[in-house]
């Protein structure tokens, strides 16, 4: 504690590829995490801010397998919307990479060779359920059944979505696999574990003795894990998407996501170091060296990861540092209750852009000033309105706006010569060096809203301070003492542009361009000469507008209109298997067609080959039906079949499609027929 470090590390938490990314996270993990790189850089310390996208786990490819698509396609597609809303927002990231790049493959594959072959883990068998239809090991998101404390049909072998509570997927009643429907078995499976219980005696000293500093919430998360006795941990799963455990036998295994995406943090520093060695330098000086401090920006839900697991791995390796401090946030919630991207039950980025456009720094205020630093806190339309319009326009805008009219209007928009300072001048200059005292203590203890609040009582120092003075009475009789006043005003407004760089980039920036004056730095703040005598401005422009009560009314409307949808939705429908897209269901061609022959398949006692008239030339079909039908029953019918199942060969003949039929309890299978006579060929729908 309290050791002078070089340079800073800063790592905020991969976002899975799986959705865009809303105002939650934002507000949980990418403000803050760019507030404090941006403040360290405006200071001119050394810093890297590390962001990407994490693009392994089991929800990924259960949305691949939702939308029929591979893994690798969905998280193509949401890296590059997630990448691109950052940017839009300006967090400023020194890279924004990827867990599915190669890179990053090989980091995270020698990592866990590295801990291998020191006996860093143990190994273990245990049972799992394992679809014999599938033909694969089941991970718990991909079992459903009903849970055992609400009874709600759909529950997940992880989690009931219903009731909240985490399951393990022998709890289920009735569990069915959600990859082919069919009743899981158990079956014995090999995997690796990082014997935590073996870390236990230092990680209690390292966080409970040693980071006593850390937020309460943090602290108290770690303590209780700690307490309650730490376990192995898995560190692979039976799972086709990942990276690969590098070890000899252990095909159809890869790395546990939660062990791959941290190294995540190493692979993209590695690259960025390879990519710009001038201006970033050797990647182990990052992660291997004293007198790096290492921080790591998450939410609430990355907690253990963080401060307990990714730690033990990396002194399990040995030549990395630890992080210094992790300052997770709590959740925000929006209008009152909990963020859920399945209940579209959020803000997205991408959208907000689309409704508020040039208005990214309104969402960072609101986000910061709401920030769930010490407990859960609320995002409304209202609360976004009133800080626009209060604070924003009212406080920061109208101060600069007056401070640069009223120079355009009395001095030709150029900086006016100060005279002899009165003692309220010298007052107004000295709150100014408190405030900005205070604005650093607030970010160098990670509290951000408390910070942001101070910027603005700079600008409301202004508007005290031009509201008092009122040099627009002076202007006629006294043209010393109104140039001193806003002198003074627009050193005032040269202040605001840096106090308010790292909460709001691109109105800093506008004000920079107000102001004609852009090498301004931390070290400047507090300073009254930053502009000189005769410095011309360039034209006003307001840096902020009103938004008005229908904006606000549309975006509450928005929300309770997807809320009623969604509600809808969830009452009634209850599936057997997870739902696919209406995409998904469009692509599967099912038609009717004439059977014109049917024979048995000889030597295959379930088999019927039928010979079809599709209305497109005539396909061949085989069906197990054979234990239903007599063939002569079904020639001259009309059946509905699979018209775009890939062909596959049984028995040696190749059968193109798929007769749809219906199972009776016992079994019996009785081909689907439509009501009317309709042609061959005709699509069902
Ligand atoms: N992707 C979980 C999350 O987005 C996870 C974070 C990884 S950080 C290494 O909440
Ligand atoms: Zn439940």
């Amino acid at each position: 504690m309290n050791k002078k470090f070089k340079r800073t590390l800063i790592t905020s938490a991969l976002p899975y590829a799986n959705g865009p990314v809303h105002i939650g996270h934002l507000a949980g993990v990418y403000i803050p995490a760019d507030i404090y790189a941006r403040y360290l850089r405006l200071k001119g310390e050394e810093v890297l801010f590390i962001g990407g996208s994490d693009e392994h786990g089991v929800p990924i490819t259960i949305a691949a397998r939702k939308e029929g698509v591979n893994p690798q396609d969905i998280v193509d597609r949401y890296h590059t919307i997630i990448k691109d809303a950052f940017e839009k927002f300006g967090i400023n990231f020194d890279i924004y990479s990827r867990t599915s790049s190669e890179i990053h493959h090989k980091t995270a594959a020698d990592f866990f060779k590295t801990l291998y072959e020191k006996g860093e883990f143990i190994e273990k068998s245990s049972e799992q359920y394992y679809d014999t239809e599938a033909r694969q090991f089941l991970a718990d998101r991909y079992i459903t059944g009903k849970c055992p404390h609400c009874g709600n049909e759909n529950a997940y072998g992880d989690q009931c979505e219903n009731c909240g509570t985490a399951l393990s997927p022998l709890e289920l009643i009735e569990p069915k696999s959600a990859i082919s429907g069919s009743i899981p078995v158990m079956r014995e499976t090999n995997h690796w574990y990082l014997p935590l219980n073996k870390h236990e005696d230092w990680l209690r000293e390292w966080i409970l003795e040693g980071h006593k500093e850390w937020r309460a919430n943090v602290y108290g998360q770690c303590k209780s894990w700690i307490d309650m006795g730490l376990q192995p941990r898995a560190v692979s799963r039976d799972l086709d998407w990942g990276v690969p455990v590098p070890v000899e036998g252990a095909e159809g295994k890869v790395l546990y996501v939660w062990f791959d995406a941290p190294i995540g943090y190493i692979s993209n520093t590695i690259e960025v170091c390879k990519n710009f060695p001038d201006k970033y330098g050797d990647w182990e000086m990052w992660w291997k060296n004293e007198d790096t401090r290492l921080i790591h920006f998450i939410g609430k839900d990355n907690i253990v990861f963080h401060c307990i697991v990714f730690p033990a791995m990396l002194k399990a390796e040995g030549s990395y540092i630890l992080p210094d401090n992790v300052p997770a946030n709590e959740f925000l919630n929006l209008e009152g209750k909990k963020i859920s991207t399945s209940k579209k039950w959020a803000v997205w980025l991408h959208e907000y852009l689309e409704d508020f456009p040039n208005k990214q720094d309104v969402l960072r205020y609101v986000l910061t000033a709401n920030a769930p630093e010490t407990k859960d806190n609320d995002f409304t339309w209202k609360d976004f309105q009133s800080r626009n319009n209060n604070e924003l326009v009212a406080v920061l805008g109208n101060f600069v706006n007056r401070a640069m009219v009223l120079t355009h209007k009395y001095f030709e928009g150029k900086i006016p010569q100060c005279g002899e300072l009165t003692d309220y001048d010298q007052q107004t200059i000295t709150e100014f060096l408190k405030v900005k005292a205070d604005l650093e203590g607030y970010i160098s203890q990670f509290r951000f809203r408390d910070a942001q609040k101070e910027a603005m009582n700079l600008a409301r120092i202004g508007n005290k301070y031009l509201a008092d003075t009122e040099p627009w009475k002076l202007s006629k009789n006294d043209i010393e003492r109104t140039a001193t006043i806003l002198n003074i005003a627009m050193q005032i407004t040269a202040n605001l542009a840096i106090a308010f760089e790292p909460f709001l980039p691109f109105t800093s920036e506008k004000i920079k361009n107000l102001i004609n004056k852009h090498d301004l730095t931390w070290n400047d703040l507090a300073k009254f000469n930053l502009l000189e005598k005769n410095h011309a401005l360039n034209n006003s422009e307001l840096l902020f507008d009103k938004i008005d009560d229908e904006a606000i009314e549309n975006q509450i409307e928005k929300l309770r209109k997807r809320e009623k949808e969604n509600d809808q939705i969830t009452v009634t429908a209850k599936p057997v298997k997870d739902n696919v897209d209406f995409d998904l269901f469009s692509r599967i061609d099912i038609r009717v067609g004439k059977v014109i022959n049917c024979t048995k398949v000889p030597k295959a006692d379930k088999l019927l080959q039928l010979n079809i008239d599709d209305g497109l030339g005539g396909r061949t079909i085989l069906s197990g039906i054979a234990g239903y039908y007599q063939p002569e029953e079904l020639i001259g019918k009309n059946v509905c079949f699979i018209a775009n199942l890939a062909p596959r060969p049984i028995r040696g003949i190749i059968s193109e499609g798929m007769i749809l039929s219906a199972e009776k309890p016992d079994g019996t299978l009785a081909v689907i027929t439509p009501s009317l006579n309709v042609d061959p060929g005709s699509e069902v729908k």
